[in-house]
């Protein structure tokens, strides 16, 4: 049965005050996530803004231990940590490899690739702000169609971003999940369900991002549920195989409509003065892939 809001667990593994920007929507997912492994797991963590909110040695925002490690080596570095667990007889400690979208989908994707095809027994989970946003807000290839960052056209990107889910599926990997921290029972449910199974865990998590996304800091949880309503954002799980949406996008194939993007886009500096035929690419993007997934939760009912 799904978590309901007051059944979370109330012990905290992130201490009060951290270094990252006010409104982050990476703090919230983090603190979800670390409840679900009851902060006990080894973290393997890469350039980015979770560097950044982890603090800086000796001082620490969380309660795991947790590894720095060089830009394109998380999946690897976690590779390590799970082999040294294995060889001193502590494999029973998860460990948890966490990387933004640009240490995932574009540095870090050959050591993730590498790992997934082994089936390592980790969780990776890309916390995707959708650029590169520690350095000041530059393109990822996990950028949304049409968004502006320092590093595109004025028109905005041109390309749609990477399917990461669609590419660690090509692999053959036991879990994979969409998650976002606006639906903080839905992504605590996913990660102690990712717990439970052996092989490498894939968790997605869209992550609002005040300062690169250009909104007001107080709205972070609202702009994921907003993502979520137009299908910008779809909640969903492959477990085994097994396609299902989840949480609210599975009522919104329920009630078979989503909200036009251009309501998600206007709150968003990121998307300014965008011209409608670039908001039109966007809508017709999302719309196949919305009917793409519900296509896939439908079939998969069936069998
Ligand atoms: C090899 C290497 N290249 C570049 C950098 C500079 N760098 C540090 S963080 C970062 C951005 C990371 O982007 P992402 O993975 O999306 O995480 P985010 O900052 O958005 O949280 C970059 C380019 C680096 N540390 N190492
Ligand atoms: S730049 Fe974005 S993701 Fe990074 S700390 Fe600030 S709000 Fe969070
Ligand atoms: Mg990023």
């Amino acid at each position: 049965m799904a978590t309901r809001i007051l059944d979370l667990p109330a012990e905290e593994y992130m201490l009060p005050g951290n270094r990252a920007c006010a409104g982050c929507g990476l703090g919230i997912g983090l603190r979800h996530i670390l409840k679900a492994f009851d902060g006990k797991c080894i973290m393997a963590v890469p350039a980015s803004c979770l560097t950044v909110l982890g603090g800086m040695y000796p001082s620490s925002s969380v309660l795991v231990p947790w590894m720095n490690v060089v830009f394109p080596s998380t999946a690897a570095a976690a590779s390590g940590l799970v082999a040294g667990l294995k060889a001193t007889g502590r494999e029973d400690i998860p460990v948890l490899a966490m990387a933004g979208d640009g240490g995932t989908a574009d540095i870090g994707i050959q050591a993730l690739s590498g790992a997934a095809e082994r089936n390592t027994n980790f969780i990776y989970i890309c916390y995707d702000n959708e650029a590169y946003m520690n350095t000041g807000t530059q393109r990822s290839g996990m950028t949304p169609l049409g968004v502006r960052t320092t590093t595109t056209p004025v028109q905005g990107k041109q390309q749609p971003p990477k399917d990461m889910p669609r590419i660690l599926e090509a692999h053959g990997v036991p879990y994979i999940a969409m998650t976002c921290p606006s639906f903080p029972t839905d992504l605590y449910d996913k990660v102690k369900k990712a717990i439970g199974i052996r092989g490498t865990r894939y968790l997605h998590m869209a992550t609002p991002c005040p300062a690169g996304w250009q909104y007001n800091p107080k709205d972070t949880v609202e702009m994921g549920r907003l993502a979520v309503e137009t299908g910008s954002v779809v909640l969903f799980e492959i477990e085994h195989g097994a396609f299902r949406l989840t949480s609210r996008s599975k009522k919104l194939a329920e009630q078979g409509e989503l909200m036009p993007v251009r309501e998600y886009m206007e709150r968003q500096g990121r998307y300014k003065n965008l011209d409608e035929a670039t908001i039109a690419a966007v809508q017709q993007w999302i719309d196949r892939r919305w009917e793409d997934y519900v296509r896939r939760d439908a079939e998969s009912a069936q069998s």
